[in-house]
């Protein structure tokens, strides 16, 4: 199969995908919602994060973002213009409990029950993500995800959103991407809360993964939905083949991917840790008995983000600047590499090492459920042509390039069962505020006007190719 495209070559043949495949386009609410302070909202960890000078370019926050909160039924027009199967949506805990405890606010469930109404009137599958990083800043007050509460607190607070919206979701993720909560969040520092923790870090992922659990037994009781998790796996790839670097990627792996996918799916913790933490784990006294059966609370599918794949140096020395350095030190660096193409992120292009990651993740873990895509796009330097046009071709090159490398995954047997675009819109990039731009549809951010890319059409075209084909989701 083909999985080269050159840039502005629109009309290359679309990858062929079975029947029943689904085709989504995915958002997240602190990202795109606004009317933060609207309904009851209680702060998030990302409402302070914002507020601290020097966290965010230019200062930005997610205050207003695509002001998506009143602007819904737009963007579920664009969804319906798109022809997309399903949408993924994350809901805001703060919205829902503005203390993260306690009786739900009626005000926040009212504005997710709108929206799946919507969705539901268009033709559209709505996928619920529980939680896209926003923790009540009243629960981090409390020792946050460093501490076992959090994770029955999240329970509970998925029963109520379950208890609304079960009825008529039938699609649900726990957790988004418990690696940046974890790791970005609590040992780099480049996500909120901002913190670098050491061994803090490790028992947050512990805490995520226990809440996940909790939560999907608490949804299996609540809703006949199909339920998963979203992890964003990473392509991890040795600098050279020295057996320090190789050292140093198996160390990385169960940094980004074991720490998650051995509970998961394996039933265990990564039999490497001593080696990779150090000390840091050496009495992990957040683990108790009886956790991995929780974690391993069987799933309906996994979700995998993806993006791009990562290339991995040893490094021997701790770094020793305070303000660089991370809390959790894992002697390995990522690498740049000169011989590919680079999102306006900064990430290297390489499709083929998408349908490495997923054949690879088959291969490891067999009891691994069926896969759901639940992101996949890229950041571009956009800019709106004389035609008053945005004419993304390297966004659409990245996302042929990405979905041919899918249909090679699933030829070659992986059990893939959707793929979501990240992202609907342009949208608040977390740490990069809002300079950097995901989405297939265009967002003006001073008149909330929103502009279809080529993208979009591109998008639009292979789910209508598809359906033409086999009659889609
Ligand atoms: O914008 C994020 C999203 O919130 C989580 N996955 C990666 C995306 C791009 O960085």
């Amino acid at each position: 199969m083909n999985s080269t495209v050159t840039p502005g070559d629109t009309t290359a043949s679309f990858p062929r995908f079975p029947e029943g495949f689904f085709f989504g386009a995915a958002t997240a609410a602190y990202q795109i919602e606004g009317a933060a302070r609207e309904d009851g909202r209680g702060p998030s960890i990302w409402d302070t994060y914002c507020a601290e000078p020097g966290r965010v370019a230019g200062g930005s926050s997610g205050d207003v973002a695509c002001d998506h909160y009143h602007r819904y039924r737009e963007d579920v027009a664009l969804l319906s213009g798109l022809g997309v199967d399903s949408y993924r949506f994350s809901v805001a805990w703060p919205r829902v409990q503005p203390t993260g405890a306690g009786a739900p606010e009626p005000r926040g469930l009212d504005f997710y029950d709108r929206l799946v109404d919507e969705l539901l009137a268009a033709g559209i599958t709505p996928a619920a993500t529980l939680y896209h990083w926003d923790l009540p800043q009243a629960l981090e007050d409390r020792g946050g995800w460093r501490v076992r509460e959090t994770a029955e607190r999240f329970a509970e607070y998925a029963g109520h959103v379950a208890a609304r919206l079960g009825d008529r979701v039938p699609r649900w993720i726990t957790l988004n991407e418990p690696f940046c909560t974890a790791f970005v969040g609590h040992a780099i520092g480049r996500h909120a809360p901002g913190t670098r923790e050491g061994a803090a870090a490790l028992a947050v992922a512990h805490h995520l993964l226990l809440g996940h659990g909790l939560a999907t037994r608490v949804l299996r009781e609540t809703t006949d939905g199909e339920i998963g998790i979203t992890l964003n796996p990473d392509r991890l790839l040795p600098a050279t083949g020295s057996p320090a670097d190789r050292a140093a990627t198996d160390r990385a792996e169960t940094l980004h991917n074991r720490v998650f996918l051995d509970p998961l799916f394996a039933g265990h913790y990564p039999d490497n840790e001593a080696d990779t933490w150090g000390g840091l784990a050496a009495d992990p006294a957040w683990r108790h008995d009886g956790d991995l059966d929780v974690i391993g609370t069987p799933l309906d599918f996994a979700g995998v983000n993806y993006y791009r794949p990562i290339t991995i140096a040893d490094a021997p020395h701790t770094d020793p600047d305070p303000a660089t350095r991370t809390a959790v030190d894992i002697r390995a660096t990522e690498t740049w590499r000169d011989d590919v193409r680079h999102t306006a992120m900064g990430w290297p292009v390489v499709p083929s090492t998408f349908t490495d990651l997923l054949t690879d993740l088959t291969r490891r873990y067999p009891a691994m459920p069926p896969l759901v895509i639940t992101e996949n796009g890229s950041a571009e330097d956009d800019t709106v042509a004389a035609d008053g046009q945005v004419h993304d071709t390297d966004r659409v090159a990245y996302l042929h390039g990405h979905l041919h490398a899918l249909a090679d995954a699933l030829a070659q047997g992986v059990d893939v069962r959707g793929y979501y675009v990240w992202s609907l819109l342009d949208n608040f990039e977390w740490a990069f505020g809002y300079d950097k731009r995901f989405g297939i549809v265009r967002v003006d951010y001073d008149t909330q006007e929103r502009l279809p890319k080529d993208s979009y059409r591109w998008f639009r075209d292979l789910i209508a190719d598809h359906r033409g084909r086999t009659g889609g989701e």
